[in-house]
């Protein structure tokens, strides 16, 4: 592959090179690790270059049986720069520990890790320049050419999108909130939804149509920065979640080990769209958002000293504890 590491950062791996190092993986590693193309980023979906949306699935091949799921998203604002990076490592401890370290060769036995390395890889490729970008760069919102166009990924989502009146999205194309224009208008987050709901059975109780989950076994994490937080649903309204009890004590467990502060996502700010609302409120799924450390463009050392060990082992003990539903 291309040597292009991002300039200043050496230690954050570019699009390009966070894709060749998740082949490496299945490479070395082809009873472990998959790494499967499951939709496109929207410059791609206009043949304007762009990525494919790729999961790396993880999990021994041999060993069978229905297997607990932990999802983990990163990237999805595209100037997030420690976000992929993390999931990268944490694939990378996962493969290379197996058969030696105990707990990455038992996760891998029994559980699967599948993990969208690069959710919003057309936005992180400008990012890489420098640029302070978050958005997609879809390029119908805010004119063509306007480094304030696209849509911000984590509103497009298809659960309570644009519910709270302009507090949790905005209307203005040029916003670095704005919602797009439908719900799940954006190809990156068709891939991610769709994918989600394949991996996920529904969870909620019967004649529920959008609340109420009565289960929280299978764990979605999606990692943002920055402000140290564990964040949980809901983001649209101050109401506790229906399991807002159970997930915040897993959410305080989280937090134990990456020091974070647990707290329900309105408390940050209200949202609406977002990725966790719909896992937890389509699926059932105990969901997540981790905003790690204290910057955007935070330095390698901070990241390779701090926020990757504390927020490696949080990852870990959320892969430990996903669980079937069957097992309370
Ligand atoms: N923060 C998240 C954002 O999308 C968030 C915070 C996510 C709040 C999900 C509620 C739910 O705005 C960053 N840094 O992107
Ligand atoms: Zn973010």
């Amino acid at each position: 592959a291309t040597t292009q590491a991002i300039p200043n950062y050496p230690c954050y791996e570019t699009v390009e090179e966070t894709f060749s190092s998740a082949d490496s993986i299945v490479a070395n590693h082809s009873n472990l690790a998959k790494f499967v193309d499951v939709g496109n980023s929207w410059r791609k979906t206009q043949n304007l270059g762009g990525y494919d949306i790729k999961v790396l699935q993880l999990t021994n091949q041999s060993t069978s049986g229905e297997k607990p799921i932990l999802f983990v998203n990163s990237a999805i604002h595209a100037r997030e720069y420690t976000t992929a990076p993390l999931s990268l490592a944490f694939a990378n401890w996962l493969v290379d520990g197996y058969g030696s370290n105990a707990d990455a060769t038992w996760l891998l036995d029994h559980h699967e890790i599948h993990l969208m390395l690069h959710t919003n890889p057309d936005g992180r490729k400008k990012a890489e320049s420098g640029l302070s970008w978050r958005k997609n760069t879809n390029q119908n919102y805010c004119g063509s050419t306007s480094n304030s166009r696209g849509a911000d990924l984590n509103r497009n989502f298809t659960f309570a999108w644009n519910i709270t009146n302009g507090q949790g999205s905005s209307g203005n194309q040029c916003s670095d909130t704005y919602r797009g224009p439908s719900a799940g208008s954006e190809p990156e987050i068709q891939a991610m939804q769709s994918y989600v709901r394949s991996i996920f059975p529904d969870r909620r109780g019967p004649g529920q149509n959008d609340a109420a989950p009565s289960d929280t076994s299978g764990i979605h994490i999606d990692i943002h920065s920055y402000s140290e937080l564990v964040l949980w649903p809901w983001g649209h309204t101050n109401q506790q979640a229906p399991n807002g009890t159970q997930l915040q004590t897993l959410g305080r467990k989280f937090a134990y080990f990456n020091g974070y502060t647990p707290q329900q996502s309105i408390g940050l700010y209200p949202t609406d769209g977002t990725s966790d609302d719909v896992s937890y409120g389509e699926l059932g799924v105990a969901a997540y958002t981790f905003e790690l450390g204290t910057s955007f463009f935070q330095s390698c050392s901070t990241y390779q000293n701090t926020i990757l060990p504390d927020n490696l082992e949080a990852l870990v003990y959320a892969a430990k504890v996903a669980r079937l539903p069957y097992i309370t």
